[in-house]
């Protein structure tokens, strides 16, 4: 563990024991909530729950505030997700991936090539089988309440060495998010898989310990992994996964329903902002990666399409009406 890891770590164990004791760091009726991202400053889904917090605190008087604690200073998805679970965490923005290692229902967004494009996951999410799992995911005995979707992307390769085909990914080592499913997904993809929390990819792509990774442009951007020699970006879309807002069921209990309703509302109104933020910084990372000299890699990626097959029916069997739905949704 690096020092900086380390002191990361401590002052999340430190904020951590602090808010078990004093979930909303306040006294009565006032309340201010934690909210976490790995995301930094300024990336539009750390923007959006910043403004539903500006929000929230106009609509109560200032009663309910929020603090965002950005850029992963609480740990990684897997341990923010876990600090969600106990109230440690009370709002927390994170990818549907590593949610699936606790509501495995949720895998079924997770499947590779699942969505046909973004559009088409847009279309399934703003729709009842959205509203479907986000009630899956607050009757789970998860402890996590999901008030609403984020836009993810479509996240595609990113390696060393040029990638244009599954063969092209032999004795790579790729990371991927913590969900075994994932790791399974690049094996299948031609790689070797590897589990690794959002926070290690860096050092790892610079020290050699991974080969690549794979992500969206405002992430490939914005954890600074493009200038690790990363620089051939494949355009393989593999996975389109919907990013989730979830509040901490053990904060959400001690809500009024006024309240919750509140959140609810605002969880959604903050979906409509973050897709709106997304979009354009999607254009304005691309243009940054290639003017940093990424080369970004068009293929027909039916290749990998197939080669994923495997997974899909692995980890979709259970799914298998679902998927149909989904399939369905124009
Ligand atoms: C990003 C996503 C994060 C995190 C990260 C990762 O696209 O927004 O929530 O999951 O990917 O790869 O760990």
């Amino acid at each position: 563990m690096t020092a900086r890891r380390s002191l990361l770590a401590t002052v999340a164990t430190l904020g951590f024991a602090a808010s078990l004791s004093a979930p909303f760091q306040a006294s009565a009726n006032e309340l201010t909530l934690k909210a976490a991202d790995v995301h930094p400053a300024g990336y539009p889904n750390v923007v959006a729950v910043e403004s539903l917090g500006k929000k929230l605190e106009a609509a109560t008087s200032g009663r309910i505030k929020l603090r965002m604690y950005p850029g992963g200073v609480l740990g990684g998805e897997k341990e923010m997700i876990e600090q969600t679970q106990v109230g440690a965490i009370n709002i927390l923005r994170t990818s549907l991936g590593p949610v699936g290692t606790v509501v495995p229902e949720v895998n079924v967004f997770n499947l590779p090539f699942v969505f046909r494009d973004v559009a088409h996951m847009r279309a399934v999410i703003d729709g009842p089988i959205g509203d479907e799992l986000l009630a899956k995911i607050s009757a789970s005995p998860a402890k996590l309440v999901a008030i609403g979707w984020m836009d993810g992307g479509a996240r595609s390769l990113y390696t060393k060495k040029p990638v244009r085909k599954p063969e092209d990914l032999k004795g790579q080592k790729i990371r991927m998010m913590g969900n075994p499913l994932f790791v399974d997904t690049m094996n299948a993809m031609g790689g070797n898989g590897i589990s690794m929390g959002y926070g290690e990819v860096f050092t790892a792509l610079q020290t050699g310990v991974v080969d690549g990774a794979e992500n969206n442009p405002p992430s490939f951007f914005t954890s600074n992994h493009f200038s690790t020699g990363a620089k051939y970006y494949t355009q393989t879309n593999h996975l389109v996964i919907p990013e989730l807002l979830v509040v901490s069921k053990a904060t959400w209990d001690k809500l009024t329903p006024a309240d919750q309703g509140l959140l609810k509302k605002l969880g959604r109104e903050a979906q409509m902002e973050q897709r709106k933020l997304w979009d354009q910084s999607v254009a304005d990372y691309t243009t940054k990666l290639k003017g940093a000299g990424v080369e970004f890699i068009q293929i027909d990626n039916k290749a990998f399409y197939d080669a994923t097959a495997s997974v899909r029916a692995k980890y979709g069997a259970q799914h298998a009406e679902l998927i149909k739905r989904i399939e369905a949704t124009k």
